[in-house]
C-alpha cells in the first residue's frame, strides 16, 4: 500500500486554504494510502513564537484535524517533536544541500523579508527538516498546497542524491497537488497568499470562525470594478479567487457558478458564499470545541500516533546510519 504524509504548522489558526488545499486531501487519502498526518512543531519555532501560543495551536490544529474529518482510526496523527529522528535526519541532509539550493527557496526568500535582521538560520534550514520529515517514512505521496512544491521538489533532490552517494535507502517522494484550490488567496488582498501568519485576520477565514464573522469577512472581500461573476484569475484575482472557494467547498465547478450568478452582482454572491461557508464551518467549529474542552483525548490521541510514528522512524534512521559507515 503506497504511504501519505503531510503536515500543518502549528502557527495559528487553521484556515479555508489550509483546509482546500491540504487537509481535504488528508481526508480522501486516509482511506486509500497508510496516512501519516502531524503536527510540525519545530517548523513552527522558525519564526519568532510565544510558547503559550504554540501549546494552544497545537491542541487547536489537533483538534482541527480531527472535526474536519480526519480520523484517528485510519491515520496515523502525531506530534514532529515527538519523534527525535526528525531533527537527527535533518542535519544529516542540511549536510547534502548545497548553499545555492537552500537559497533558492522561495518561502525562505518571502518569510526572510517580513522578519529582516531577526530571520533564523532555522528558517533557512526548514526545508532540511521538511524532506527529513518526508523522507524518515518512506513516503510515496504528500499532499500540499501549491506553496510547499518547491520543498517537495528539494526532499525528492535528496533522496535521489543520499540513494546515489551512500546506496539506495529512500523512497522518492510525489507531491500530490490539487488543479484547482492548490493556493488560496487572501481576501484583503488576492495577489498574496491565504496564510494563518497574515498580520489581518480578514485575509483569512478560520475553520474556528462564528458565523458573524465569516459573514463580515467575506462581505469585505476584495473585488473589481467589473461587477460581474467571473472566473479570470490573472485579469480579476479577487472575484476568482472567491469562485474558487465556492467551488471548491460545493463542488460545482466555476462555470457552473458563473451561470448561476449571471446577471446578479457582487452583493448576491457573496451573501450566498458566505451562507456556503457558514454551513460548512459551523459543524467542524462545534467538534473543534467540543474537543478542546477536554484537552486529554487529543492529548493521547497524539500519544499514541507518535509512538506509531516513533517505530517507522526509528527503523529508517538505522538503515540511514548503516549506509553513511555511523553504526559500528
Ligand atoms: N492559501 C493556501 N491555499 C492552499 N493551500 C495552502 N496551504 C497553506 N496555505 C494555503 C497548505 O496548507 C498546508 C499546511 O500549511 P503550513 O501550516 O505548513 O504552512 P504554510 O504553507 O506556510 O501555510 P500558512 O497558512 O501560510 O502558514 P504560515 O502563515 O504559518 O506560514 C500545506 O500543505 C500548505 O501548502
Amino acid at each position: 500500500m503506497q504511504r501519505s504524509l503531510s503536515a500543518i504548522q502549528p502557527t495559528g489558526v487553521v484556515h479555508i486554504g489550509n483546509y482546500i488545499g491540504a487537509i481535504s486531501q488528508f481526508v480522501k487519502l486516509q482511506d486509500e494510502t497508510e496516512a501519516f498526518y502531524f503536527l510540525v512543531d519545530y517548523h513552527a519555532m522558525t519564526v519568532p513564537f510565544d510558547p503559550k501560543e504554540l501549546n494552544k495551536n497545537l491542541l487547536q490544529v489537533a483538534a482541527t484535524y480531527l472535526a474536519a474529518g480526519v480520523d484517528p482510526t485510519k491515520a496515523t496523527i502525531f506530534q514532529q517533536s515527538q519523534v527525535s529522528e526528525h531533527t537527527e535526519l535533518a542535519w544529516i541532509l542540511a549536510c547534502l544541500t548545497k548553499m545555492g539550493e537552500a537559497e533558492r527557496m522561495t518561502q525562505f526568500k518571502d518569510k526572510a523579508s517580513k522578519h529582516a535582521e531577526r530571520a533564523s538560520v532555522g528558517l533557512f534550514t526548514y526545508p532540511m527538516l521538511m524532506a527529513a520529515d518526508i523522507l524518515l517514512y518512506d513516503t510515496n505521496i504528500v499532499p500540499i498546497g501549491d506553496d510547499q512544491k518547491q520543498h517537495v521538489e528539494l526532499a525528492r533532490d535528496l533522496a535521489e542524491r543520499f540513494n546515489k552517494m551512500y546506496g539506495e535507502t529512500f523512497v522518492v517522494p510525489q507531491p500530490m497537488i490539487k488543479k484547482t484550490g492548490a493556493r488560496i488567496m487572501a481576501l484583503d488582498d488576492p495577489m498574496k497568499k491565504m496564510s494563518k501568519s497574515s498580520v489581518s485576520p480578514k485575509g483569512y477565514i478560520a475553520l474556528s470562525d462564528d458565523d458573524k464573522t465569516i459573514a463580515k469577512k467575506i462581505r469585505s472581500a476584495q473585488t473589481d470594478s467589473v461587477g460581474t461573476v467571473g472566473y479570470d484569475p490573472n485579469h480579476r484575482p479577487g472575484i476568482s479567487n472567491l469562485v474558487t472557494i465556492c467551488s471548491e467547498i460545493t463542488g460545482s465547478s466555476p462555470a457552473q457558478i458563473i451561470k448561476e450568478f449571471e446577471g446578479k452582482g457582487y452583493k448576491e454572491f457573496k451573501e450566498v458564499l458566505a451562507q456556503v461557508l457558514i454551513e460548512f464551518i459551523a459543524p467542524i467549529r462545534t467538534h473543534q470545541a467540543e474537543l478542546l474542552a477536554d484537552k486529554g483525548e487529543l492529548v493521547s490521541i497524539l500519544n499514541n500516533g507518535s509512538a506509531r510514528a516513533r517505530e517507522v522512524a526509528e527503523k529508517k534512521m538505522k538503515q540511514v546510519r548503516s549506509a553513511l559507515g555511523i553504526k559500528l
